[in-house]
C-alpha cells in the first residue's frame, strides 16, 4: 500500500474524516488503523506509530510520517493536485477559507462535537458560537456566489472535505442554515464519499460519553 492512515473513531473524529476523505478522492488505495480514541492509552498508540502529538490523522508513506490534517492535505497535494483548485487564486482562497476551519471556529468545535450519527442533540449555543457559524453560512454562500458549478470552488476538492465535518455538526444538532448555504450543505451530506464515511461509523459500537450531547426533548 502506497499509504497508511492512522485516524479514530468515524463517528467522532473530524480531523480523521478530512484526511480519510482526501485519500477517498485521491482515489489510491490506502492500509488504516483505527484507535479508539480518548480511551486512556491511544495517544500513546498513536505516538508509537510515529504521530508525534498523539492525535489523529497521522498519514505515512514509504519514510515519510506527517500529522496534522493541513500538513496532510498539502503532502497530498503534492501527489494529487485536484485536491486545491486549478487557479491560483482560488487555490488562495480556499487555502485561507480552510486555515479558519483549522485554526479558528473554536467555539462552534467546542459546542459541538462531531457526532455523525447523533440526531437533534442540544449544544450551548453562545453568542461566538451563533457568529461562527454565521462565519460558516457566510464563506458558504460567498462560494456559491463566486465560483461556477456545485461545489465551494466549482469541482470537488480538498476545501468541500475540510468543510464535510461542519455539515455533519450541523445536521447532528439542527442548526438551520438558510438560501444557498443550506442548498451546498445538503449537497455535502450527500456526497457520496461523506455518506460512506457515515455508514462506516453507523457501525462503530464505541460511545465517547463526553461527545453524546442530549437530544432536545
Ligand atoms: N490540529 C490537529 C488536530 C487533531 C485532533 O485534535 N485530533 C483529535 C481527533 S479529531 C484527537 O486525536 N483526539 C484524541 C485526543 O485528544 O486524545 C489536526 O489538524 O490534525
Amino acid at each position: 500500500m502506497p499509504y497508511t492512515l492512522i485516524i479514530g473513531n468515524k463517528n467522532y473524529s473530524s480531523w480523521s474524516m478530512r484526511a480519510w476523505l482526501l485519500l477517498k478522492f485521491a482515489g489510491t488505495p490506502f492500509e488504516e488503523i483505527s484507535i479508539n480514541l480518548y480511551s486512556g492509552d491511544s495517544q500513546s498508540k498513536v505516538k508509537a506509530l510515529g504521530g508525534q502529538t498523539g492525535l489523529v490523522p497521522v498519514l505515512k508513506s514509504g519514510d515519510t510520517t506527517v500529522w496534522d490534517t493541513l500538513a496532510i492535505t498539502e503532502f497530498l497535494y503534492e501527489s494529487f493536485p485536484k485536491i486545491w483548485p486549478a487557479s491560483s487564486q482560488a487555490r488562495a482562497r480556499a487555502r485561507s477559507f480552510c486555515g479558519e476551519v483549522h485554526s479558528s471556529l473554536s467555539h462552534l468545535r467546542d459546542a459541538m462535537p462531531m457526532n455523525t450519527r447523533g440526531r437533534h442533540r442540544q449544544a450551548p449555543i453562545t453568542p461566538d458560537v451563533t457568529n461562527e457559524v454565521q462565519r460558516v453560512s457566510d464563506i458558504w454562500t460567498y462560494c456559491a456566489e463566486n465560483y461556477d458549478g456545485p461545489w465551494m470552488f466549482g469541482e470537488f476538492c480538498g476545501a468541500d472535505i475540510i468543510f464535510a465535518p461542519l455539515a455533519s455538526r450541523f445536521l447532528t444538532y439542527d442548526v438551520t442554515l438558510t438560501g444557498v448555504a443550506y442548498e451546498y450543505q445538503q449537497k455535502l451530506l450527500a456526497h457520496p464519499l461523506v455518506v460512506e464515511w457515515f455508514e462506516l461509523g453507523l457501525k462503530e459500537t464505541a460511545c465517547i460519553e463526553k461527545f453524546e450531547l442530549p437530544g432536545i426533548k
